[in-house]
C-alpha cells in the first residue's frame, strides 16, 4: 500500500513525540530523588534571563569573531577598509572582552540549569532525547570556545593539540547553529518562565562579576585601565619601547639574521628586484605615524612607528600601488606568521609603512629589527616583523 507523503509525515511526527517507557523507579537515587535539588535562588526565569545576557553576548562575540576570521582569511567578496585606522583594534576588543565576560555568565546558567540533567525519566520520547542532544552540543561548544579563547588569551596551547584558530572559528559555527536551535525550542518556556525569590540576587552577582572580569582585563586595550588589568596577559606600554611583544626574536630564530650587518630587504617586482641596506631604506624619505599594534588576544598598544611608505617601496619597482598586491616575508624560516598580504586600500595608504623606528629609536629587537610591517586597521598576526622579502604581484 503506498502512504500519501502528508500521513507519511504526521506518522513521523507521532512518532517523535511518542513517550518512551520509564525506567523502574528504584533507579531514582542520589541526584536522581525527586527532591534533589531544591535552591529557591534557582527557577526558569532566571535562567531564561541568563540565557538571553548569554545569547546577546554570544552574538557580539559571533559576529566580531567572525569578522576577524573574514579579515585573515578574505573571500573574493570581502572588503576590509584601511580607515578608520583604530576599527579593528575596538572589534577585537569587543571580541576578547564579550568572550570573557561570557564566563561568568555561562558558569551562571549551567549553575542554573544543571539539576535537569538528573530529571526523570532521563529520556521521555524521540523529540526529548533529540533536545537533549542539541544542548549538550551547544553546552560542549560553548565550554570549547570560552575555555579555549582563555587559553589562547594566555598563550597556554599545551591543552590544545590542535591549532586554535581553525578550531575556534569551526565551532563557533556549531554553538551559532545549537544556540538557534535551543533559542527555538525554548521559547515558549522563555515567555512563561516561572520566577524565584533569589532571582535578582542571582543576577545583580552574576552581572557584577561579569563586571569584575571585564574591569581587570579590559586594560589590556583601554590604556586608562591599565594599572587595575590584573587579570590581563599583556598590559600596553609594557614591553620594549613601551609594546608589548607576542614573538621575540629569540623565539622566531632571526636574531643573528637580524643583526647581521649584511642584511638586505629585497623588493621584487616581475621586470625589476633592488636590495636595500638598512642605509639605503633609511636614506629614502622617512614618514612617522601613531598606529596601534592590536593582536587578535585582546590586547593592543600605540606607538609612533617611522620608516618608508609601501607604496613607495612598490613604485620603486616600477609597479603601480594601485594595481598590484603585494606579499611581505619575514626573515623567520618557518611559523604561520612569516608572511602576509598586503593589497587596495592598505596598500595605497599613505599610513602603511615598512617602519624602522619606534618612538623615534631604531626598531627593538622583538618588535622586528631591522624593519617591519605597520599598516592602519589590521589585526596583529599581520604586521609581519624581520622583513626580508617584498614581492610584488599584478592585482
Ligand atoms: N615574522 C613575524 N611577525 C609577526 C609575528 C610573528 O610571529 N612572526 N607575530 C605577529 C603578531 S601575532 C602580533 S600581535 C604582532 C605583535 O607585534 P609586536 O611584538 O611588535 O608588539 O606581530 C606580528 N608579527
Ligand atoms: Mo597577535
Amino acid at each position: 500500500m503506498v502512504r500519501h507523503p502528508a500521513t507519511r509525515l504526521r506518522r513521523a511526527l507521532t512518532w517523535l513525540g511518542e513517550p518512551w517507557p520509564a525506567p523502574p523507579d528504584r533507579l531514582r537515587r542520589g541526584p536522581l530523588r525527586p527532591d534533589a535539588f531544591r535552591s529557591p535562588l534557582r527557577s526558569t526565569r532566571l535562567t531564561a534571563q541568563l540565557g538571553i545576557a548569554l545569547g546577546l553576548a554570544f552574538g557580539v562575540c559571533f559576529g566580531t569573531g567572525l569578522l576577524s576570521h573574514l579579515i585573515q582569511h578574505p573571500p573574493g567578496w570581502f572588503w576590509w577598509p584601511s580607515r578608520p585606522a583604530g576599527l579593528y583594534r575596538v572589534t577585537q576588543g569587543v571580541h576578547v572582552a564579550t568572550g570573557l565576560a561570557t564566563v561568568p555568565l555561562l558558569g551562571a546558567k549551567l549553575w542554573s540549569v544543571y539539576p535537569r540533567l538528573f530529571a526523570w525519566p532521563p529520556l521521555r520520547s524521540p523529540a526529548h532525547a533529540a533536545e537533549r542532544l542539541s544542548v549538550l552540543v551547544l553546552v560542549g561548544a560553548a565550554l570549547f570556545q570560552v575555555v579555549g579563547g582563555v587559553f589562547n588569551v594566555a598563550r597556554w596551547y599545551a591543552p590544545m593539540p590542535f591549532f586554535f584558530t581553525t578550531a575556534h572559528y569551526r565551532v563557533a559555527w556549531v554553538a551559532a547553529g545549537a544556540l538557534l536551535i535551543h533559542i527555538g525550542v525554548q521559547l515558549p518556556a522563555i515567555r512563561h518562565a516561572p520566577d524565584g525569590p533569589g532571582r535578582r540576587r542571582v543576577l545583580l552577582a552574576v552581572a557584577a562579576a561579569a563586571g569584575l572580569v571585564t574591569l581587570s582585563t579590559i586594560g589590556q586595550t583601554v590604556r586608562p585601565l591599565a594599572p587595575v588589568s590584573l587579570l590581563a596577559p599583556r598590559r600596553p606600554g609594557d614591553g620594549p619601547q613601551g609594546v608589548p611583544v607576542n614573538k621575540t626574536a629569540a623565539g622566531a630564530g632571526v636574531r643573528d639574521a637580524a643583526l647581521d650587518p649584511g642584511y638586505r630587504l629585497t623588493v621584487a617586482a616581475p621586470g625589476r628586484t633592488v636590495e636595500l641596506s638598512l642605509a639605503d631604506l633609511a636614506a629614502l624619505p622617512q614618514h612617522t605615524t601613531v598606529l596601534a599594534v592590536a593582536c587578535v588576544e585582546g590586547w593592543s598598544s600605540t606607538g609612533t612607528w617611522t620608516g618608508v611608505r609601501l607604496r613607495d617601496l612598490v613604485a620603486l619597482v616600477g609597479a603601480d600601488p594601485a594595481a598590484c598586491i603585494v606579499q611581505v616575508e619575514s626573515l623567520q624560516a618557518g611559523g604561520r606568521y612569516r608572511s602576509s598580504e598586503v593589497a587596495t586600500p592598505h596598500l595605497t595608504d599613505e599610513r602603511t609603512l615598512v617602519a624602522l623606528r619606534l618612538g623615534g629609536e631604531p626598531l627593538a629587537l622583538d618588535h622586528g629589527y631591522p624593519a617591519r610591517l605597520i599598516a592602519p586597521n589590521r589585526p596583529g598576526v599581520l604586521q609581519t616583523k624581520w622583513l626580508s622579502r617584498i614581492t610584488v604581484r599584478g592585482a
